[in-house]
């Protein structure tokens, strides 16, 4: 009997990305997952099973083996750690960037700069890095609000066209990192359910390597 393998797929933007992509690699969901209330779900392959979750969780799911593999975008895998996890495959798609972003023409920081951000863990290493002091304000969401309320001189947060940053009156500064969403996998079940895993990392590689 073959090993059962559960996937673990974010949620939102990267999901809609996602399930073309598993298509192609010959993984399809045996009910639509947008139309529904459940969070587990059966494949058209016995043996492997969906989770769809907060894409912030993913990686923790996967660290601790509750999902053997998972999709998560790089900015969340550089937040949450690499601890027990491989990353074997960029799967290029959600592709943005990490970037500090601050209000056009702003007078100088404080000398301790303040940081909004819910990237906490990235920006203190990122400013640490830059030999620049600064205060790390974690934040839950509309980052961009923050240096126009004065609570922070910049920010740190995901930029794709720049709308978002533009529509604020603010730009942005320095790139900390390139994202696309990459596919982990549990450490542990790489060992153990190698023969499972391999060739649907395999289709997985090919499904991409179409697309380029
Ligand atoms: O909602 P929840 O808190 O559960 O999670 P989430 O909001 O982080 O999830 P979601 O569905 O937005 O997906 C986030 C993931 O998609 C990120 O972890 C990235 O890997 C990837 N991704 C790709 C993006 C973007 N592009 C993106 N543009 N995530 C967020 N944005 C947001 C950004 O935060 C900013 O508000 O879009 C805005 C910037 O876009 P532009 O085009 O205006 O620059
Ligand atoms: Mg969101």
């Amino acid at each position: 009997m073959s090993k059962q393998l559960i996937l673990a797929l974010s949620k939102g933007r990267i999901l809609d990305e996602t399930l073309p992509l598993l298509a192609d690699a010959g993984i399809v969901p045996a009910e639509d997952l947008g139309k529904s209330r459940k969070l587990l779900f059966d494949t058209n392959l016995d043996a492997v099973k969906l989770v769809v979750i907060r894409a912030t969780d993913v990686p923790t799911y996967v660290q601790l083996g509750a999902a053997d593999l998972g999709v998560a975008g790089k900015d969340v895998l550089l937040e949450h750690g690499a601890e027990g996890l491989y990353e074997p495959l960029d799967l290029e798609i959600a592709k943005c960037k990490l970037m500090t972003a601050g209000i056009d023409g702003a007078k100088p920081a404080r000398a301790r700069r303040r940081v909004a951000t819910k990237f906490v863990n990235v920006a203190r290493r990122y400013y640490a890095e830059q030999g620049i002091q600064a205060e790390v304000i974690k934040l839950y969401g509309a980052m961009e609000l923050a240096p126009l309320m004065n609570l922070a001189d910049e920010i740190v947060d995901i930029v794709d066209t720049g709308n978002t940053l533009r529509a604020n009156g603010m730009s942005p500064r320095e790139l900390i990192a390139p994202i696309s969403t990459r596919l982990v996998v549990n450490k542990a079940a790489m060992t153990m359910k190698h023969e499972q895993l391999k060739p649907l990392i395999a289709r997985l590689a090919q499904a991409v390597e179409r697309r380029r």
